[in-house]
């Protein structure tokens, strides 16, 4: 099945951080594609991913970037297909400057943005399958079993005390 998400990170180095989004892809079965894609090192590139996903078949975008993390506002700029960004952690300001760069975006072009590194990769993936899943029950019914099984998890914690 073609991909219904495009997950790209800014450097490979990102990956970690973005494989948690493409973890939860896999477990949720959505069809993604997944891409290094650098605002500044190739911005050709950039433009050219943002202007032909809608028309490839993507209905959301997951971008993550660090430090003076351009990328997901710049797509955003080329699309309006949805942009999810993700800061991923930089080693001299601990994402503090990745979630700026990404948060702070001027009305007219949104980026919906996830927390600073592992829980915002992991928010990633799923704030994309509930978008997709507005749009297709099975995946909404994946993304509620999930759920129930997190609600499950807390509630047993208390006997591993
Ligand atoms: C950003 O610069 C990337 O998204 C990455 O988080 C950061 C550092 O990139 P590398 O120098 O590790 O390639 O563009």
């Amino acid at each position: 099945m073609s991909a219904k998400v495009g997950v790209i990170m800014g450097s490979k180095s990102d990956w970690d951080t973005m494989k948690l989004a493409c973890d939860i892809l896999d477990e949720l079965e959505i069809p993604y594609e997944k891409k290094v894609v650098s605002a500044h090192r190739t911005p050709d590139l950039m433009f050219e991913y943002a202007q032909t996903a809608a028309g490839r078949g993507l209905k959301v975008i997951i971008a993550g970037a660090g430090g003076a993390a351009h990328l997901p506002g710049m797509v955003a700029a080329k699309t309006t297909l949805p942009v999810i960004g993700v800061p991923v952690k930089s080693s001299t300001l601990n994402g503090l400057d990745s979630l700026l760069s990404i948060v702070q975006m001027p009305a007219g072009i949104p980026v919906a943005t996830v927390a600073i590194g592992n829980a915002g990769g992991a928010n990633a993936g799923l704030l994309a399958a509930q978008m997709l899943g507005a749009f297709d029950p099975d995946i909404a019914e994946r993304v509620a079993r999930r759920r129930e099984a997190i609600t499950r998890q807390v509630l047993e914690s208390s006997d591993e005390l």
